[in-house]
């Protein structure tokens, strides 16, 4: 049995030079505590709401919580949201499905932006791709706003809508490269503070040694900001895609979003090359915004020994600027050149095991009239909230966590039967009304069809990281524009058999918001589509309701989830 705690208060972040007052923390600090665990552990965590007036959880990030589901940390789905003052104690069993790379974060309104931390799970691996004597080095990305959790939440739900913009600053490891020079006294004093408290700490430096295998394990914690990141004069090799080892893969950069991880192998210049390259030992690593403007880009240090950089000096290197030096945005990046492993475990069903097909039409849409209206992200027509899973938009009902329901077998709880057999026409096979869930039946395999529609405001599309809670799914084909079964069975050829994850890519393809000119799509037009596979675990280990929703925290808080059930 292996014991943590974790104190959850508020506090002022200095993360890029300027101030972010009322910043949730982690035992004090952002990111919080990295967390490591093997295989076969009893993880008891224990979790104390400090905060003045917050609820909160901590959720643990594609652990698959198949033997401790009340653990997953998603509000009023597995627990009542923890209140201040009090605490909760989760109890996770690794198991070898549990090892890789991720993250814990908050699972309440935006804390997730600071109230994060790496979590990683060892056990045999038994992987070959994986250099003898390889050094690990965590590579913990993130974006930061100056706007604090509670201002972000309340704009982005109200009438008319507030948009907060794009990030300030990219992170890695809780420090970012400062956009100004240094901290700005006006932005300091709005909030009540002044430079001279500033406890900026400079942009993150990673230290590596002449001529050595590093395995980087980068984690996507970012809540908006979709990012290539890339190390100048090295390239990467890819080898877990969410934890889960892939056919390793060459790339001179990789793009991550918010909830993604991949595991890399760097191997480090000799001595000769690096003073052969006159760089004095410094490598910029890179990061540059993809499909959204404005950009926010950043930098970090890959430093060899003896090195003659100053980080602490913005010189040679321009700060926040919006050059690009990495390749330019590609639909799908190289999603259908992953696949797994031989011989792995994790193989995704093939077609004649799935039984169902669920269309998930996702789509941004306006509540209320005006040229700035209340924007909501809807899917199948209906937008989640937090605080109350089962109302539509703003309507509110007062109800029970589910997993609550579940254990005292109330009426209103999920159904797989009624799910399966709707009263209304118009509602999909699948989705029970009654609990606002989609349901399936342990050993099922239901393909999920997210489509990336155009928004019904402004007619663009954008990206979404879709994650899915519990067992892995395995993402077997994208696409452009309108998903026909056509399309659909020529994309599952080129991703075939397709990798494990947890979180899956949504590209906007057409209508992009950030395609100049402008292609914008007509109301109810799909911009492009996903399709991910889930088996539903044969024994009741996944037995639950499992939240599947957007990783972007913006667009999860303007409703961009749904839930599901799953059954013996
Ligand atoms: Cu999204």
């Amino acid at each position: 049995v292996v014991h943590e705690t974790l104190y959850i208060t508020q506090g002022t972040l200095w993360t890029d030079g300027n101030p972010r007052e009322n910043s949730v923390l982690i035992n004090g600090t952002s990111p919080g505590p990295e967390l490591r665990f093997r295989v076969g552990d009893l993880a008891l965590i224990k979790v104390f709401n400090h905060l003045p007036n917050q609820n909160t959880t901590i959720h643990f990030h594609g652990i698959s919580q198949s033997l401790s589901p009340a653990s997953d940390g998603t509000p009023m789905i597995s627990q009542w949201p923890i209140a201040p003052n009090n605490f909760f104690e989760y109890q996770i069993h690794f198991t070898k499905a549990d090892i890789g790379t991720t993250f814990y974060h908050s699972h309440v309104g935006a804390q997730i932006m600071t109230a994060h931390g790496a979590f990683i799970v060892t056990g045999d691996e038994e992987i070959s791709t994986i250099p003898k004597g390889a050094i690990e080095k965590t590579m913990l990305v993130g974006d930061y706003f100056y706007a604090n959790d509670e201002t972000i939440v309340k704009d982005l739900l109200s009438d008319p809508f507030v948009w907060p913009g794009s990030a300030s600053s990219v992170s890695l490891n809780g420090k970012s490269w400062r956009v100004s020079d240094g901290c700005n006294d006006t932005i300091a004093a709005m909030k009540g503070l002044n430079c001279d408290q500033s406890d900026y700490k400079g942009p993150e430096v990673i230290d590596v040694e002449y001529d050595r295998s590093y395995r980087l394990r980068w984690i996507g914690a970012q809540t908006l900001m979709h990012l290539a990141i890339g190390i100048f004069g090295h390239s990467q090799k890819i080898i877990a895609a969410d934890g889960k080892h892939m056919q390793p893969i060459n790339t001179t950069f990789i793009e991550i979003m918010g909830g993604q991880r991949y595991d890399t192998i760097l191997n480090t210049k000799t001595k000769e090359q690096v003073e052969r390259e006159k760089t004095g030992g410094c490598y910029p690593i890179r990061f540059e915004t993809r499909w959204r403007i404005p950009a926010t880009n950043g930098w970090a240090m890959l430093r060899y020994p003896n090195s003659t950089c100053d980080v602490k000096i913005d010189a040679p290197f321009p700060r926040n600027n919006t050059a690009t030096y990495l390749p330019a945005q590609q639909f799908g990046w190289i999603s259908d050149q992953f696949h797994p492993l031989k011989g792995s475990k994790h193989i995704a069903p093939q077609d004649w095991e799935v039984s169902r097909r669920v269309i998930l039409q996702a789509q941004q849409v306006a509540i209320a009239p005006g040229k700035t209206p209340a924007l909501r992200w809807d899917v199948n027509n209906l937008a989640y909230n937090e605080s109350d899973p089962r109302a539509n938009h703003d309507k509110v009902t007062v109800q029970t966590p589910y997993l609550i329901q579940l254990f005292k077998g109330d009426a209103m709880m999920p159904s797989y039967q009624r799910g399966l057999h709707p009263t209304s026409p118009d509602v999909q096979p699948g989705f029970d009304e009654v609990s606002s869930t989609y349901v399936g039946k342990a050993g099922e395999v239901i393909d999920v069809v997210i489509i990336n529609n155009s928004s019904a405001f402004n007619h663009v599309t954008e990206t979404h990281p879709w994650h899915f809670h519990g067992a892995e799914h395995f993402t077997i084909a994208m696409g452009i524009g309108e998903f026909t079964e056509e399309a659909f069975q020529k994309a599952k050829k080129r991703f075939y058999p397709g990798i494990a994850r947890d979180t899956t890519g949504v590209w906007p393809g057409l209508g992009a918001s950030i395609e100049k000119p402008a292609v914008l799509l007509a109301n109810n037009t799909s911009g492009a589509w996903s399709v991910i596979r889930y088996r539903v675990p044969e024994d009741d280990s996944s037995s639950g309701v499992w939240m599947l929703h957007c990783h972007w925290a913006f667009h999860q808080i303007m409703g961009m989830s749904v839930n599901w059930f799953f059954g013996p």
